[in-house]
């Protein structure tokens, strides 16, 4: 008998584990589009746009290659909208006695997969470089699990950047501390590849745009590829203008520059268009033909081979109550500028605005600015994640949720980060240039103007003593605090007070 094989938008590879074994001659092949999909999550409706045009370009290729295929538009009358029930329909139609398909990337889905009374057979996704045996195995027996230790070991699991003597080159692991440049003397940056919107693309738009007519996001361009040759074009742009300054300006936000020397490329990663190993081992090849330095090449294959395969590993080690921890016991809903609503704070305003233009921020946006209020804040981390998850283009929660509930928020209490990446709006200012046109200013603590996240700063970081104090990194901000006299400290944390009332009646 013959095998459905479906495929999800983001396993969009003819790599995948489970078109490996498949029957071209019997086996159906089957791609949905459904709302069990688009709604449980409040996707930005240019990554419904780039889901739906690339699954759609990825059916063209699978026909091309004499695979039987069937598709499932959104509007569909036979579609019922569900991706388990689209698979037991047309796994009837087609006589298919079992369904082989690669592991979702969210826990959310693989239950419903093994919670569903279909003979499914689940393959491990073999598109990420460490498996989740291995993961364990690693994680095993260890107190704290941090990634530059699972790091070292994926370089020398892959022998990349290794001497003979399977030692790192240049005789360093990391070298972030010579990538972190202050802001200036940024280097002009040329345009980035544009693809032309074809008559795919184009009926996808007009859909989302039927369909999903008050979704959040912006809908004039879709300003990503959306097929694998595109995705490439888009790596080689970057290869030769961007990477050899990725590292140095890697933490610099500009208004009126959302990419900077970012790779923008975890949205084709994560969709199965690029393979992480091969895209590591070029960046490899071009340290190694003396096109891009070490730090910069080091940096990006970190973050590949590293932090992204640690993130996942995270995830699935800790599902389900990963999702439900909260550290610091954050309350307050998620403000309606989040949802592009004004604010007076221009760093907040200018990152939700670019990532209502573009769905994408870089990480440091999405961790400093408006990861780091939500921190600052006390949002609660449901709401926070449910907003990372739907508003970026590149996010499935096996992504989403490690980096936002772990890293930005620390409401998994220092599982992923080792402190919270808590700061005032000196950094911001040091970062980008969106403190200089700010309604707030960024050098007052207590005056009329002064920027909120300075006195939010203190209330967390005192809020939270009890949790955070035996921290040893956190020890000098303590040591800091303790140097302000009781009535310097007492006004700081009555206009902390005065700032999220006026964040609860939506007026900051
Ligand atoms: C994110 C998404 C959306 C918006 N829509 C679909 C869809 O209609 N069909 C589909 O197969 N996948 C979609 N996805 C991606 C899935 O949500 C994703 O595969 C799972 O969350 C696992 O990572």
């Amino acid at each position: 008998m013959a095998s459905l094989r479906p495929i999800l938008a983001d396993q969009l590879s003819l790599k995948l584990p489970s078109l490996q074994d498949i029957d071209i001659s019997k086996d159906m092949i089957v791609l949905c589009e459904v709302r069990s999909e688009t709604d449980y999550a409040p996707h930005h409706r240019q990554k419904i746009w780039f889901l739906f045009t690339a699954m759609r370009q990825f059916f063209k290729v699978l026909q091309q290659l004499n695979y039987k295929v069937h598709y499932v538009y959104l509007d569909d009358p036979a579609n019922t909208q569900n991706l388990l029930s689209e698979w037991k329909r047309l796994a009837e139609l087609y006589h298919c006695d079992k369904i082989v398909v690669t592991e979702p990337g969210e826990w959310r889905l693989k239950q419903q997969i093994q919670e569903a009374q279909l003979p499914i057979n689940c393959l491990e996704d073999t598109r990420f470089l460490c498996t989740h045996a291995e993961f364990a195995n690693w994680a095993k027996g260890k107190k704290q699990l941090r990634m530059e230790y699972f790091y070292q070991m994926m370089r020398k699991k892959y022998a990349i950047l290794l001497n003979k003597a399977n030692e790192p080159v240049g005789g360093k692991w990391n070298y972030d501390i010579e990538n972190r440049e202050p802001l200036k003397n940024i280097p002009s940056i040329p345009a980035r590849p544009t693809h032309t919107l074809d008559d795919t693309a184009l009926r996808v738009k007009e859909l989302i745009e039927r369909i999903f007519p008050n979704h959040f996001g912006d809908m004039v361009t879709l300003y990503y590829a959306t097929t694998k040759e595109q995705a490439l074009e888009d790596i080689h742009y970057f290869f030769s203008n961007c990477l050899p300054f990725f590292g140095q300006y890697q933490d610099n936000m500009l208004a009126n520059e959302p990419y900077l020397f970012h790779g923008v490329l975890s949205m084709y990663l994560n969709i199965g268009f690029i393979e992480p190993l091969e895209l590591c081992k070029e960046v490899e090849g071009l340290y190694k033909e003396g096109t891009v330095p070490l730090p910069a090449a080091e940096g990006f294959i970190r973050q590949v081979l590293g932090w992204r395969e640690y993130i996942r590993g995270m995830y699935w080690l800790q599902m389900p109550d990963y999702k439900e921890l909260n550290f610091f016991a954050a309350h307050r809903p998620l403000p309606d500028f989040y949802w592009g609503k004004p604010t007076k704070m221009n760093c907040i305003a200018n990152v939700v605005s670019q990532t209502k233009q573009y769905a994408y921020s870089h990480h440091i946006q999405r961790l400093m600015i408006t990861g780091n209020f939500a921190l600052l804040a006390e949002l609660n981390p449901k709401e926070v994640c449910d907003w990372y998850l739907g508003v970026y283009i590149d996010a499935y929660e096996w992504v989403e949720l490690p980096n936002t509930l772990g890293m930005a928020l620390f409401a998994d209490g220092g599982m992923v980060a080792s402190k919270p990446y808590a700061a005032s709006s000196r950094y911001i200012n040091a970062m980008s240039d969106f403190c200089k046109t700010c309604h707030y200013k960024t050098k007052l603590m207590l005056e009329d103007k002064a920027c909120p996240f300075n006195s939010l700063y203190w209330n967390f970081v005192v809020k939270n003593e009890t949790k955070l104090s035996a921290n040893l990194r956190m020890k000098y901000i303590y040591a800091t605090w303790n140097r302000f006299n009781p009535e310097k400290k007492a006004q700081i944390l009555a206009k902390a007070k005065y700032y999220l009332e006026l964040l609860d009646l939506n007026n900051i």
